[in-house]
């Protein structure tokens, strides 16, 4: 096992990695931007490490400088956490080539699922459910045109190099299609330095819902179930649940062994996301996979008991995964909100600054996953997420209950939050009933 692990993350997830760790005897080093000086992430590290400014690409996004922190700290591996790094298949190349762990999958299983088009061609192969559109990227807009024709408006122009609704376009007739191709062409060449494009059938009413996967470096691939993210504005996810709650068990358990297909033929290890859509009528179709521990892992750790982060310490460490598919049973529900500290009545405008009040919710089957306290300052410069509310019950009624009730515990000001809002939620009678779609916090909103 490693004596000791460099944290290249910030906020509430570093917090969170720092914590697994020091409970494996594992020492941990915090590396930090000068706008997160007093970020809870910092005090709990055994060592913290100043590495730049507050901009991304100056600290957190980093490379040489993260590096030069993990060898002057001396460090075994790096857990990347989520976002800035940690789907990076360059940075996990440098690290291996430092002699340092990358706390994540191979180099080659991101890359490959990285890469959209190779994806659904490997999802396609192993028989994992895919929208129908091009058998792979688009070569011209008469190449595009015939596929559309062929499959029906409206379609999907996607990035090959996108992901979390990057350099998508969506088409009902040809002349937009025509556009749309060029338009997320180039978007995405600015966006990833890879204008590849390809085309699906453009679904209407999904729902999205992902499976966790572990797999270990032996060859071991399970699943954990799956999570329902359905509840989302802009692609930002803003309640998270596990099961999903319409999912009966035989659909389930094609789509959770579906996900570890396509995780055992990418030579999958650590945890990791296959994110599907499914449909009215409860079909599913491959979405992405993500290479990463996600925001959401909270929700599966509740109903398994599987501590997600310790598990990828032990894989990337070499262990064989310590339990088997038939061992892992799922029980009660967990639901997540995230709190950003944002203004959902004023188009969610961010409200960093200090927050003089900070009092969290307690009590029976509550989570909070967070890096502030009373008198944090929030820094403007990150993205708003200032916790995460997870809780759990035996069902779902129980799990709204008692979500609603430790929303009404939070005090905090005088930053404006999202609790507001996941109040409202909690007591919608379309959510209560979880009949709703990708789209229903943007209708709700007059957006669409
Ligand atoms: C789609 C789709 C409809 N049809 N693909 C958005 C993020 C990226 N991962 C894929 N996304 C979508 N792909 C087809 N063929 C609709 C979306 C989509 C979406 C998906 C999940 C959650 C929220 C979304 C919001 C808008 C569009």
């Amino acid at each position: 096992m490693f004596s000791r692990i460099l944290i290249a993350n910030r906020g509430e997830i570093a917090v969170r990695v720092i914590r697994a760790a020091r409970e494996m005897g594992i020492e941990t080093v915090a590396v930090f931007s000068t706008a997160d000086r007093d970020s809870l992430h910092v005090r709990l590290a055994d060592r913290a490490i100043c590495i730049g400014p507050p901009a991304p690409a100056d600290s957190y996004l980093n490379i040489p400088r993260i590096i030069s922190a993990a060898e002057v700290a001396n460090v075994d591996a790096i857990h990347p956490g989520y976002g800035f790094l940690a789907e990076n298949a360059h940075f996990a190349e440098v690290c291996r080539s430092c002699n340092i762990e990358f706390i994540g999958p191979s180099v080659e299983s991101m890359s490959i699922l990285g890469d959209k088009v190779q994806c659904k061609q490997l999802a396609i192969k192993h028989k994992v459910p895919v929208a129908p559109g091009s058998k792979g990227k688009i070569e011209d807009e008469a190449d595009a045109v015939k596929i559309a024709r062929d499959i029906g408006y409206p379609v999907m122009v996607k990035a090959a190099a996108g992901g979390g609704g990057r350099g998508m376009r969506v088409a009902h007739n040809d002349i937009s299609l025509r556009s749309g191709i060029k338009q997320a062409m180039a978007e995405a060449q600015g966006a990833f330095g890879d204008g590849t494009v390809y085309l699906e059938k453009f679904l209407e009413n999904a729902r999205h819902v992902e499976v966790q996967i572990l797999g270990d470096q032996h060859g071991n691939v399970v699943h954990l179930f799956e999570r329902d993210c359905t509840m989302q504005r802009r692609h930002q996810k803003l309640i998270e649940e596990a099961p999903c709650p319409v999912l009966g068990n035989d659909k389930r358990e094609d789509v959770c062994k579906a996900a570890v297909r396509l995780a055992k033929a990418a030579k999958y290890f650590s945890a990791g996301t296959v994110e599907f859509l499914m449909d009215a009528k409860q079909k599913f179709y491959l979405m992405e996979v993500n290479t990463r521990l996600q925001v959401e892992h909270p929700v599966t750790e509740l109903i398994t008991g599987i501590d997600i982060v310790k598990t990828q310490i032990r894989i990337a460490a070499g262990e064989k995964l310590p339990f088997s598919q038939k061992h892992i049973k799922r029980h009660g529900h967990a639901i997540e909100t995230r709190i950003n500290a944002e203004d959902p009545d004023n188009g969610f405008t961010p409200s960093p600054g200090q927050m003089t009040e900070f009092e969290m919710p307690g009590g029976p089957g509550v989570r909070v996953d967070t890096h502030c306290y009373s008198g944090y300052r929030v820094p403007p410069n990150y993205d708003s997420m200032i916790a995460k509310l997870i809780v759990h019950q035996p069902t779902r009624d129980e799990a709204i209950a008692t979500i609603r009730r430790a929303l009404g515990e939070f005090d905090i000001g005088p930053n404006k939050t999202t609790i507001p809002l996941h109040i409202r939620l909690m007591l919608n009678g379309s959510f209560r009933k979880s009949d709703v779609d990708i789209h229903f916090v943007e209708r709700l909103f007059g957006q669409r």
